[in-house]
């Protein structure tokens, strides 16, 4: 079964409902699944099977896709689009969008418990997803975004941002594949330090498709709505952003081919495939 078809079987096992069928319609518009692929990619670089990951990827997934139903309410970011279709609340309504929400964040945690892995790892494992998501994680991240958004001056207040708000989710799946490998304390979190760099890399990265965006747009540079919000971009300029995106997908590949005992080929080969992506 491939991981498409992992998610709708999951969703399907929800009570059916328009809750259900809001989850659904967000989970099922096509995301890029990076976070379970990385799951899936480091297992299968410490010579497990990848499948013994499923419960995992899927709660990324579904947690994934609650924070950007979140993310676009009018409260919030205020999107009417996601995924080149309908946001959650267009396509029903923003309370149906906010339970959808809340529905895909629980579920993830029922999910992640049917892992048949050893109890003490998966009961880490959960742990981490729950830090990596939770306040003193991505929801730290989207606080600091929302209410602090006139204190980010500098790179170090955005790196901040990017940190929790981005990073937290994409270190979760390489910790959790560390866990269930039964890697060491320091092996986790050098792993936490990959995603970390791997999230800056990627968030940069989506500056510089903004700000190109925006200017093939407009004919012309930095001068509208989107702009004025602070991003690497604005703060270091285009082509030191674009120095620095590919110098930190390269540090990310270092620090993985430094893993021991890992398989890195695959893992690397996907960083180099994102390092590429132009929308
Ligand atoms: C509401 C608690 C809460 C958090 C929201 C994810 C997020 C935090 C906000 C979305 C806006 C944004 C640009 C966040 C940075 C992280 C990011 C780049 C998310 C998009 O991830 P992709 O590109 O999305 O992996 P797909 O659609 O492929 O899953």
């Amino acid at each position: 079964m491939n991981f498409e078809e992992l998610l709708e079987q999951a969703i399907q096992r929800v009570t059916p409902s328009r809750t259900r069928d809001a989850m659904e319609y967000s989970l099922m518009s096509g995301g890029k699944r990076l976070r379970p692929m990385f799951l899936y990619d480091t297992l299968a670089g410490y010579g497990l099977n990848p499948e013994r990951g499923n419960e995992f990827a899927i709660a990324l997934e579904l947690i994934q896709t609650y924070s950007l139903i979140h993310d676009d309410l009018p409260a919030m970011d205020n999107d009417d689009l996601r995924r080149g279709k309908p946001s959650c609340h267009k396509q029903f309504d923003e309370a149906t969008a906010i339970l959808a929400g809340d529905g895909l964040l629980t579920y993830a945690f029922e999910v992640a418990a049917e892992s048949r892995e050893p109890a003490d790892r998966v009961v880490r494992s959960i742990g981490i997803l729950s830090r990596m998501a939770g306040p003193s994680g991505m929801v730290y991240g989207q606080c600091l975004d929302t209410t602090e958004e006139d204190q980010v001056h500098g790179w170090e207040d955005l790196r901040k941002v990017h940190r929790y708000k981005t990073g937290c989710l994409f270190s979760a799946p390489f910790m959790i594949a560390a866990v269930i490998s039964g890697r060491d304390d320091a092996t986790i979190e050098a792993w936490h330090k990959v995603g970390d760099t791997i999230g800056l890399a990627f968030q940069v990265q989506d500056d510089i498709m903004d700000a190109t965006e925006t200017a093939e747009e407009l004919g012309k540079s930095n001068s509208d709505a989107r702009n004025e919000k602070v991003t690497s971009v604005s703060l270091l300029g285009m082509e030191q952003a674009e120095n620095l995106m590919n110098q930190l997908y390269a540090s990310s590949m270092e620090q993985i081919r430094q893993m021991s005992e890992f398989e890195s080929d695959a893992l690397i080969r996907r960083l180099e495939g994102m390092q590429k992506r132009r929308k």
